[in-house]
This record gives structure tokens, sequence and C-alpha cells, in this order.
């Protein structure tokens, strides 16, 4: 069965906040917020809601100023907004389409048309949020893929520039890869890649970025990490692949690493360093790691 939806429901006042409550707590799980601030705050809490009911005439903060600040935080920015406000004018409307709204109904409203949008609008969320996974994730291990790693990278870049603070990235190669399938099989071949995948996961701190790049290949990108720092956590790495030992089969990882420098114009050139250092890791031996 289907996970409930979760729907949060901002108004000032109690009576609409029941109303509205009712219509769809059958079908879907239901919050409610009696302030803008206090929608602000939930919006961010896991599990983020799939839809956001908002009320526009609330004191301290109007639901306009709420779904403008939802809209500009990438946390909150692609949950979908259906104003439900007793403002009936023409340009009331369209102000709430022109800040992001996916929908506007007028008090006093009928329940049974507020759930029936309430449910297209989820529908859509739903398939969105299954556009966005396959678009951002790779599918054998759940890790990011390749293109979701290389538009974060360029941001990284251009953050790490601006604060002047250090970017490191590790290009991690599964060493004689090729043997595991022909010894073992396919099937097995990409369950050992799913236990390195989680494993170099697990091993890696929530701030850094990790990708499948493709095949047997992983890139990792270390934030705000010093020198020192950034070895001790690929050694950590390395140490962690070499002991797991996934379906009773012995496995290494070359890893090439590299540091963004200030010459550096965008996220290229940085690439190019490390996987000139993965090369010289696989050339040294394998099962190491080169800067
Ligand atoms: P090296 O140490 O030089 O990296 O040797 P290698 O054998 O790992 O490298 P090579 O590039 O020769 O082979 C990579 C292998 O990875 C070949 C390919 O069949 C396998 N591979 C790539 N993607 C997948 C996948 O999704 N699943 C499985 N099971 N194997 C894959
Ligand atoms: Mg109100
Ligand atoms: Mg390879
Ligand atoms: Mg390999």
């Amino acid at each position: 069965m289907l996970k409930k939806q979760l729907v949060l429901i901002v108004d000032d006042s109690p009576t609409t906040l029941n109303i509205l409550t009712s219509c769809i707590e059958k079908s879907h799980k239901v919050k409610v917020a009696t302030s803008g601030v206090e929608c602000l705050e939930m919006s961010e809490q896991l599990p983020q809601p799939d839809l956001i009911l908002l009320d526009v005439t609330m004191p301290n903060m109007d639901g306009y100023e709420v779904c403008e600040l939802l809209k500009s935080n990438p946390l909150t920015a692609s949950i979908p907004i259906i104003f439900v406000t007793g403002l009936e004018a023409e340009e009331d409307e369209e102000r709430g389409f022109l800040i992001g709204a996916v929908d506007y109904i007028t008090k006093p409203f009928s329940q049974v048309i507020v759930r029936a949008r309430v449910n297209t609008h989820l529908t859509i969320k739903l398939q969105q949020d299954k556009l966005n996974k396959m678009a951002f994730y790779d599918q054998l291990t759940g890790l990011y893929n390749r293109h979701h790693l290389m538009d974060t990278a360029v941001q990284k870049v251009t953050t790490a520039k601006n604060n002047a603070s250090s970017l490191w990235v590790l290009m991690i190669d599964i060493d004689h890869f090729k043997m595991v399938n022909d010894n073992y099989g396919h099937a097995i071949g990409d369950q050992v890649l799913q236990k390195v995948a989680n494993t170099l996961q697990l091993e890696s701190s929530t701030m850094d970025l990790i990708a499948r790049s493709g095949g047997e290949e992983f890139i990792i990108l270390f934030d705000s990490c010093e020198g020192e720092e950034a070895v001790n956590k690929s050694v950590g790495l390395l140490d962690a692949i070499e002991s797991l030992n996934p379906n009773d089969i012995n496995i290494t990882i070359s890893i090439g690493m590299a540091k963004l420098e200030a010459t550096d114009k965008g996220f290229d050139g940085l690439l190019k360093r490390a996987d000139d250092a993965l090369y010289e890791a696989k050339k040294n031996g394998r099962n190491r790691i080169e800067i």
C-alpha cells in the first residue's frame, strides 16, 4: 500500500482548520499550523508536507509572504501551495499564482471541490517526486547520479571560491571489478556494487556529496575540509572497503584526490586532476590513494 501523503493546513481560524481537516483526513495525513511562522517551521521538518493549504489573511505574516519565503528556500521550494482565502478579487488570485501557488480556492468553499483539487495536486506531486528521483539518483545504488553530481559540483566550486574555503574531489574506482563479474556473474557484481556504495555512504559524513559516476566508479566531494582531514577521511574509505568482504569477495578501491586551487575556473580541471591521480593509483599497484 502506498504511503499516505501529508497535507499541512495553515489558517488562523480554528473553525476553518477543522472543516478543511475533516475534508481530507480520511485519505491523507494532516498537520495544522495557525500562523505563517509555524507553517515555515513545519515545512522544513521531516517528513515534509506534500502539499500546503494556505490562508492569506493572518496576523503578523500573511499567506503571500509565507508563500514567497517557502518558494525562495531550496528546502521548501518544491512543495505545492494552494491558497484557501476569503480574498476574491481577480488581482488577489493572480498575485497568488504569480508568486508560485498551484491553485487558488475562495471561501466559502465546497468541501467536495477542495477534496478534488487536493487529490489532483497530490497526484501531480507524487509524479514529480518520481521524476526527480529518476533524474537525480542512480537506480542500482540509490546514490546521486553523475548528472546531479556535476550540477552540484559547479555550485560548490562557486561557493568555495567566494568563501575562500576548500573543496576536495575524490575519484574512486573498484579494483579489478571485471574479475568479480567474470568469476561470480553480473548479479553478484551488482550486489557488490550496492554494498560498496552503501559502505562509502556510511563512511562519509552527511556533508559530503557522494555519487555513482558510472559503472564501478564513484565521486565524492569534501567541503571545507583541510588537507590532513581530507586524507584521513579517504584512508577511512579505503580501509572500510578493504575490510568489507561483500559476498565473501575481497574488494579494494583506488582513490585519486585533487584540491580546488585558486587558478581553477570551474570543476573540469579539478576533476581532471582527480582522474589523473586515480590513474597513478592504479599504475602504482591499486588499493591506494594518490593526490
Ligand atoms: P581496474 O582495477 O583497472 O579498474 O580494473 P576493472 O576490472 O575494475 O576495470 P574495467 O574498466 O576493465 O572493468 C570494469 C567492469 O565493471 C566492467 C563492467 O562489466 C563492470 N560494470 C560496470 N557497470 C556495472 C554494473 O552496473 N554492474 C555490474 N555487475 N558490473 C558493472
Ligand atoms: Mg485568516
Ligand atoms: Mg573503471
Ligand atoms: Mg575498476
